[in-house]
């Protein structure tokens, strides 16, 4: 039997655009990967007995060490597999920040456009998991009449794009493709899926458009296939890699040892609580027992979550 405790794991689904993001990483990087296909809504147990809570997806497993968030899985990708790197052209690391514009106001303005369409498709069970994720209404009428003023925003972002791109240069960032490229490119697979028409008038945006082409032609790496108690499996007979490591900088003093609870600052708020292994500025590990998979770590960004003690 192949040996998969060194191997990426990425519990996902196929429809998932955060998933696409880190897929379009596999495929920069030529990483070979396998793919746990996930729940859209809870219950999720098998994920839960990871993540010690965390919900959301995607989630990358490397053995026992567990990656929640989009952000800190393309960290960890481009620590454990530097070459070639996520950072091209004059990028050394403002396209970390570029996320923070791709994952939430450009995300937020494809959302209404593509709820507020397929709207008549969405059943009660998926209306009520977003609901309790998000702790608002998922009003699809309301986002159906917010669509034409968020075609408006969304036209405004792609314009930026097109003068970004309007020298010839293939990618965002000059002539290899990188973490802006991600970052951006996720949103417009997510539009496709659902409602291609929105995309229309690329035909005024030709660069964004043979871009957007470009990106898609990246694939996905190589994907193979494997089952949610075979990933649980993994975690149970591998030891976490996490080294012990204390932050001098923290601005509140935790140290390893110490009793945290991390929480996402936007949606899919529960509380991930764990003894503290290893931080930095722009990463947290926590140590977890559970009784399906024993001792795990699992990782978080810090840019959009909050540690608290206790
Ligand atoms: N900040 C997270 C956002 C992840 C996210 O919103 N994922 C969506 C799917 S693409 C999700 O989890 N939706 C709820 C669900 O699938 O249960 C990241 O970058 O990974």
């Amino acid at each position: 039997m192949t040996d998969l405790s060194n191997a990426i794991i990425f519990h996902q689904y196929d429809i998932s655009p955060f998933s696409e993001k880190v897929r379009t990483a596999f495929a920069i990087k030529g990483l070979v990967w396998y793919a746990v296909n996930q729940p859209v809504i809870m219950p999720k147990p098998e994920l839960l007995a990871l993540t010690g809570g965390y919900r959301k997806i995607p989630v990358m497993q490397i053995g026992a060490d567990i990656y929640c968030d989009s952000q800190i899985i393309l960290r960890e990708l481009e620590r454990r597999f530097p070459t070639p790197s996520l950072h091209v052209g004059q990028d050394k690391g403002l396209s970390w920040g570029l996320g923070m514009w791709t994952d939430r106001t450009f995300f937020q303005t494809v959302i209404p456009i593509i709820f507020g369409y397929v709207g008549k498709h969405i059943t009660a069970e998926f209306k009520q998991d977003r609901e309790a994720m998000s702790g608002r209404p998922f009003d699809v009428a309301a986002m159906a009449a917010a669509a034409p003023l968020m075609a408006d925003q969304l036209r405004a972002q792609i314009d930026w794009l097109e003068a970004q791109l309007g020298d010839g240069r293939p990618f965002l960032l000059g002539e290899k493709p990188g973490l802006a490229d991600v970052n951006v490119y996720y949103n417009f697979a997510f539009v496709r899926w659902s409602h291609p028409g929105a995309l229309d008038f690329l035909k005024a945006y030709p660069h964004v458009a043979q871009w957007e082409e470009r990106i898609k032609e990246l694939g996905h790496g190589e994907r193979k296939e494997l089952s949610r108690e075979e990933a649980l499996d993994i975690a149970r007979y591998a030891t976490p890699t996490t080294v012990l490591h204390t932050d001098e900088g923290e601005p509140n003093g935790l140290k390893t040892g110490d009793k945290v609870s991390v929480m996402a600052d936007d949606y899919g708020r529960d509380p991930i609580r764990g003894e503290l292994v290893s931080s930095s500025a722009q990463h947290i590990a926590l140590k977890r027992t559970d009784p399906r998979v024993g001792e795990v770590v699992v990782h978080f960004p810090r840019a959009g979550f909050f540690v608290t003690k206790g």
